[in-house]
């Protein structure tokens, strides 16, 4: 063909089309029965779709009705965060987290909580401390938080934003970080003793290509957390992308690189800077990637409308500023109906509940045990209550017939399968009258049948 002015002005345009052609065949056509909620498209896989939610705006009815018609997890976009919940010191303030807490939970809607600890957001009491004292500090406020929403939290973002951005691989500068390496480890025990049923995941963003430094520095963290038996359960990838930061072409070897660890990975802060049919496969490409892996429970974006985005400027979201639905909304829709890979592995958790010969009442302890099991491996927590005597120190006998465990905390163990005896620590030696204690091991394999019994020393 001989190029004219005219068709040459014409090759972009028809380099759109076939681009926009392109993106479109990568997804199957939606099958008759298509989900039409990014909710109810994603449970077909057994995922979540998820938004975060300000507190403000929930008297906004274009707002929530998007809200309750599309998403069944909820992130709280500041309210759980360490200044609006500790405003001064041992001083809990849970009014704007409870609204949402509690709007979701009418609606069925399931919580991600956003954040127990981290350098920023904190309140001022608590910007000039250091030492021992924020150490503790920061150890009573993932308690008391965690405590407080015991059982109503799907995920805890336990730690947040740790690590340097640049080549370094290095933790981040901050006074967290300057009370000692292990601040991060000791909130997530923390928040396991407080919450033992919810997941406890580590989020950070600019972890989303594989090559980055920062990305293997939390990658090493998570592969150490689990080789010591540091109760992780996943980890979270923020992913807010624009033209500086695109969504990288290893975006998803990187979820599957996490998810190889045995964690869950969750997309926990979705936004993608940009418009029409770019911007549409971009969120397609990111909703693919956490579908092909099977460990990538589920997806969160940061807002509803381009409006109610912390960088609206970059209209990032799904919905436009009057909440209608955008080309990006449609390609996730169409990608979360088409599938692309096994579901997430089902997490059984089933709990068994032991008394031991000596009668609890009469003195002496009892142990029940919960058990979070998947494919390869599973945690146990173990509760250990006292009779009516208080114990002075306790061993629990348990059997491992089908696993090994390869962590634990909170007691000293003998052996690592078959039955295994599990003795107290110095610190939680004395349980008063009817008083209780956890601990917990996590181990590869199978976890069931461990009947705890519990004999007071
Ligand atoms: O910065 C984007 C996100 C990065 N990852 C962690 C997230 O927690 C973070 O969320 C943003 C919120 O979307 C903003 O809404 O975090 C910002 C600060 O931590 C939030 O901005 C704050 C402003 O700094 C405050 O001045 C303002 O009062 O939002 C507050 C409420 O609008």
């Amino acid at each position: 063909m001989k190029l004219t002015a005219k068709s040459v002005a014409l090759i972009p345009i028809i380099a759109t089309v076939a681009t926009a052609a392109i993106g479109a065949t990568l997804i199957a056509p939606p099958v008759a029965n298509a989900a039409t909620t990014l909710a109810a498209a994603a449970q077909q896989s057994g995922r979540y779709f998820g938004t975060a939610v300000a507190a403000s705006r929930l008297s906004d009815s274009t707002y929530a009705g998007i809200l309750n018609r599309e998403f069944d997890m909820v992130t709280a976009e500041n309210e759980m965060k360490m200044d609006a919940t500790e405003p001064n010191q041992n001083q809990f303030s849970y009014g704007n987290a409870d609204r949402i807490v509690n709007q979701a939970r009418s609606q069925g809607k399931r919580i991600r909580g956003h954040a127990l600890a981290w350098h920023s957001q904190q309140p001022g009491w608590m910007q000039n401390m250091s030492g021992t004292a924020l150490r503790n500090a920061m150890l009573n406020h993932v308690t008391q938080v965690a405590t407080y929403y015991r059982g109503k939290i799907y995920a805890w973002d336990v730690v947040n934003e740790a690590f340097a951005d640049g080549s370094s691989g290095a933790r981040r500068d901050s006074n967290l970080q300057r009370t000692g390496n292990d601040w991060i480890e000791a909130a997530f025990r923390a928040a396991r003793t407080a919450d033992p049923g919810a997941k406890l995941c580590y989020n950070d963003y600019n972890t989303d290509d594989w090559s980055h430094a920062k990305t293997q520095a939390v990658y090493r963290m998570v592969q150490d957390f689990k080789s010591r038996g540091v109760p992780i359960d996943c980890v979270g990838l923020q992913s807010h992308f624009n033209s500086q930061s695109p969504v990288p072409s290893n975006y998803q070897t990187t979820l599957q690189n996490f998810a190889n660890l045995g964690v869950d990975v969750q997309i926990t802060e979705l936004d993608i800077e940009g418009s029409g049919s770019t911007q549409a496969q971009n969120y397609q490409r990111v909703t693919q990637a956490c579908l092909a892996v099977a460990r990538c429970t589920g997806i969160t974006v940061w807002g509803i409308r381009d409006t109610d985005s912390w960088r609206a400027s970059g209209t990032p979201l799904l919905f436009d500023g009057s909440g209608n639905k955008k080309a990006a909304y449609n390609s996730t829709l169409d990608a979360l109906n088409a599938g692309g890979g096994p579901g997430p592995t089902t997490t059984t958790t089933t709990t068994t509940t032991t008394t031991t010969s000596n009668d609890p009442g009469t003195g002496g302890c009892s142990a029940t045990v919960s058990l979070n099991q998947w494919n390869e491996g599973f945690v146990a927590t173990i509760k250990v209550t006292a009779g009516s005597t208080a114990l002075r120190g306790w061993t629990v006998s348990t059997t491992l017939s089908n696993g090994t465990v390869t962590g634990s905390w909170s007691a000293t163990r003998s052996g690592n399968s078959g039955t295994v005896n599990w003795t107290n620590v110095d610190y939680n030696a004395n349980v008063p009258a009817g008083g209780s204690t956890e601990f917990g091991f996590q181990g590869s394999g199978n976890g069931s049948g461990l009947n705890p019994s519990c004999t007071a020393r």
